[in-house]
């Protein structure tokens, strides 16, 4: 696109700044972005939210980091003593750096990490970061997958075979039902709050599970104040309630789950053919027709095959006591029978029991997680538990269900080919938590640090980042500043000097998207969004130096002498393969900024389709909804998600009578944005939501400074009341430290005295034993009033 400098355009766009990835006008003038504003015709641009219509500020913000710089004094010596060098001087040392480190040591002791692609434009270039790690040869990837992604992805791959909700997305369009769970979307995606919004006007029913009464729990059919932490036994009885009223869809349960699946009492190993001599390792059911055992049939939804009772199976090595799994599961239901959950959740019996009917009655059901039931010490198990209550309605990939959406084809660039078995099984906390985020390749954070720090499972001494704060995002930011500033080698690669780029060797300056050119297949929210392939246009040139993170990678893997597998440093040849199996050509995007549109429909329960030996089904071992886990059983965790209380309990610790969580603001993505000043102005103290009840106990107003204390830390904050909350629970944000020069606000260091950095007081001692999930969102703590004064504070 010419940038005529006297000239006033419009462009279709979307902004990328997180994962609603708007559909925006953009308008552009004297080489200027003048505003971005909302594309009613995109599938996804009904609104833009305050941060997107900010843009302009974010792309001439005078805090910006505009040239590559290296650092010229000690890691953790407060001034870094930034030296600006050239990008070749930039990229050559880097490239020469990290080379040495895999030649000396191995590649798997160089860690990569991406910010978020939910909460950055990194959805943009994260894919060539992991083709980066993968040719370079490191299974180590840091993407905050155990406190973003473990529940919505991974944890019910191992009961549907499917990236259940995140990747088998609410149907919202003809959902009867709508379920967020621990997800705050007029918050963290716009596009689906203003498409739930659509769905409640034409009559679906709204159901939010949130401890707070924030965003669309204000206008749900049943608001469900759980008490942080405790989702799981929520999840239970809904579940108890609907098996118990026979609300749940036997004929799915019997045809496409291991409901009937008969669990030996001996061993609790499920059933198998050749435990009756006979051939196979099909499970085994039991037939109430025959009276006997039969081999369970995929698709097959015999009314014989038992889901109840006891049985004696005879086998050749004699008589072998059974239940079938559905059986077990609805025992460990029946223990959270709503009285029972009522007492763990604060949520009273009677609306559990509403719940259910509604579910029940208003189906098909779409539900949606994230960040509420993410960051929790027992996140595994909850997460199971909402995906087996999903399973009871038989809703899955049904129109208005959750749905694996149909997709534009494109080519997977990720380099997956690069790197062998052997070296994939060196992700560190694989030899801790074999079956959580390690086993796809993702480090958590916890274990970088060991990794870097004690040499762990051995010593990671190099960092690529590409965006992130480890020291502000995740728990523990003392341990993040040991490890950062223990390594041989950190390149940070970001639009500004955040905490963690502190600790960098060179760091180097990031072009927004504004400036910079994004291709994305699919806008995930619909069939008729997913159809959409747009590839965003720069709108200006980038300020500075600055260069787009797709480019920084393809310049680097050449200087790397890894140039063949990245098309020899040409970033367009690599976007066509991305899009060489959908058909559509990189000229003909270029020419239609706003897209084009690959018309697809939804195919339901896709399952049921006939594969090359029978019915699909799912992508587990048994082809089944693996209700009963026979890989969890063989790694020592609960077949079937029972309820286990938070680790960190105001039981456990007297003195912090508080249960402390946290949620997101929509002015600000994460750490970010809190120097923009049409932001900052909104919101420019550090908040902290507590009940007047709890405030009137410690004699603190609304308005006063407090100090948050856990037992791992403090934190300063001031208070904002909300009496939608329980008394005894208390809400922080993350994300404190930037200040912002124009409107006179304040920074905060990250770690340490004068902090406003929430995770600074969350430790990683008490972790979810499956994937290592941090309990961000259920911890305690006691807050103390400090005073009207904002308390001595430092500046940059
Ligand atoms: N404006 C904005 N948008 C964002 C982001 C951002 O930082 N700012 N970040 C992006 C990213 S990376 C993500 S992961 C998504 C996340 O998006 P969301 O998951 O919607 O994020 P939150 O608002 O933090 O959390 C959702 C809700 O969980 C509730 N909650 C807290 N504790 C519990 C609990 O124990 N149980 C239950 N059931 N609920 C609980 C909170 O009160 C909150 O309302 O948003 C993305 N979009
Ligand atoms: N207490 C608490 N902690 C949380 C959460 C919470 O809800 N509560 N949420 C967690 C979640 S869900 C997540 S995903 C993580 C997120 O953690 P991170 O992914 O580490 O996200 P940020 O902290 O926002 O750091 C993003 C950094 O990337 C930079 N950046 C932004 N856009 C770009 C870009 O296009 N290119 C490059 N190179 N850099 C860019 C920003 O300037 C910023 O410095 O935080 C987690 N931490
Ligand atoms: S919700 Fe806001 S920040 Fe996110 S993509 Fe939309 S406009 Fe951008
Ligand atoms: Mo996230």
């Amino acid at each position: 696109m010419a940038l005529d400098a006297s000239t006033r355009t419009t462009v279709a766009s979307y902004c990328a700044l997180c994962t609603s990835r708007c559909g925006a006008v953009a308008t552009v003038e004297g080489g200027r972005l003048k505003a971005l504003a909302p594309d009613p015709s995109h599938p996804t641009g009904k609104a833009l939210c305050l941060k997107g219509k900010m843009a302009p500020e974010m792309v001439y913000d005078p805090g910006r980091l505009l040239h590559p710089v290296r650092r010229t004094r000690p890691k953790g010596d407060p001034d870094p003593g930034w030296e600006r060098i050239t990008w070749d001087e930039a990229l050559d040392l880097v490239a020469a750096r990290l080379t040495a480190l895999a030649a000396a040591h191995g590649p798997e002791t160089v860690a990569f990490n991406t910010a978020s692609p939910s909460t950055s434009a990194l959805s943009d270039s994260r894919h060539w970061v992991v083709r980066l790690r993968r040719a370079f040869g490191s299974p180590n990837q840091s993407t905050s997958y155990e406190l973003c992604g473990w529940g919505r992805w991974m944890a019910n791959l191992y009961s549907f075979g499917a990236a259940l909700p995140a990747g088998v997305m609410p149907d919202l369009e003809r959902a009867g039902c709508i379920l967020l769970w621990g997800y705050n979307p007029t918050v963290s995606r716009i596009a689906h709050a203003t498409a739930t919004v659509a769905a409640v006007a034409r009559g679906a029913k709204l159901i939010a599970v949130d401890p707070r009464n924030a965003g669309l729990a204000r206008r749900a059919d049943e608001w469900l104040r759980v008490r942080p932490g405790t989702d799981g036994a929520l999840a239970l009885g809904l579940s108890h309630v609907m098996i118990r009223n026979g609300w749940h869809d036997a004929a799915f349960l019997r045809a496409w789950t291991n409901a009937p699946a008969l669990v030996r009492e001996d061993d609790g190993r499920l059933l198998r053919a050749a435990d009756l001599g006979l051939e196979g390792d099909a499970l085994v059911g039991w037939s109430t027709a025959l009276g006997a055992p039969t081999p369970l049939r995929l698709g097959e939804a015999d009314p014989a095959l038992a889901l109840t009772g006891r049985v004696e199976v005879p086998t050749p090595d004699g008589p072998v006591p059974c239940r079938p799994v559905f059986d077990l599961w609805s025992e460990i239901c029946a223990r959270h029978d709503p009285a029972t959950v009522e007492a763990l959740t604060d949520v009273p019996a009677d609306q559990i029991e509403r719940t259910a009917e509604l579910i029940h009655t208003s189906r098909p059901l779409a539900y949606m997680t994230w960040s509420g039931l993410e960051q929790q010490s027992n996140a595994t198990q909850s997460a199971l538990a909402i995906g087996l209550l999903y399973a009871l309605t038989g809703d899955y990939d049904a129109p208005g269900g959750n749905v694996e959406l149909p997709v534009v084809p494109q080519a997977d660039v990720q380099g997956g080919e690069f790197l062998s078995p052997e070296q994939r099984a060196k992700t560190v906390g694989r030899e801790t938590r074999p079956l959580g985020p390690a086993a796809f390749e993702e480090a958590n954070s916890a274990d970088i640090y060991r990794a870097i720090l004690e040499g762990e499972p051995y010593r990671i001494r190099g960092l690529v980042s590409f965006g992130s704060n480890l020291v502000m995002a995740h728990a523990d930011g003392d341990a993040a500043v040991k490890a950062l500033a223990a390594l041989d080698f950190h390149v940070h690669v970001d639009l500004r000097l955040n905490p963690a780029a502190a600790f960098a060797d060179v760091v180097l300056p990031a072009a927004t998207p504004f400036e910079t050119e994004g291709l994305k297949v699919g806008f995930e929210i619909s069939a008729e969004a997913n159809g959409l392939v747009q590839l965003r246009r720069p709108l200006v040139e980038p300020q500075g130096e600055a260069r787009a993170d797709a480019e920084i990678v393809f310049d680097l893997a050449r200087r790397m002498g890894l140039g063949e597998r990245f098309w020899d440093g040409d970033l367009d040849a690599g976007m066509r393969a991305i899009l060489a199996p959908s058909g559509i050509d990189l000229e003909t995007l270029r020419a239609r900024p706003e897209g084009v549109r690959v018309p697809l429909a939804h195919r339901p329960r896709k399952y049921a389709e006939a594969g090359p030996d029978g019915p699909r089904g799912f992508a587990t071992p048994s082809r089944r909804v693996e209700l009963y886990s026979q890989t969890l059983l063989d790694h020592g965790h609960d077949p079937l998600p029972d309820y286990q209380p938070p680790l960190v309990a105001p039981r456990h610790a007297p003195r912090y009578p508080l249960t402390l969580t946290c949620a997101k603001d929509t002015l600000y993505c994460e750490t970010q944005n809190r120097g923009v000043p049409g932001l900052r102005r909104r919101q420019p103290d550090p908040p902290v939501d507590l009940h007047p009840q709890a405030a009137a106990a410690r004699g603190i107003a609304e308005g006063d400074w407090v100090r948050i204390r856990t037992p791992h830390g403090a934190s300063q904050a001031r208070a904002r009341f909300d009496r939608t909350l329980a008394p005894d629970v208390v809400c922080g944000q993350h994300g404190w430290w930037e200040p912002c020069e124009e409107i006179g606000a304040p920074g905060y260091p990250a770690v340490g005295p004068g902090n406003a950095n929430f995770n600074a007081m969350i430790g990683h001692d008490a972790v979810d034993p499956l994937s290592g999930s941090v309990p961000l969102r259920a911890y305690v703590c006691e807050v103390e009033r400090i005073g009207p004064e904002t308390p001595p504070l430092i500046k940059r």
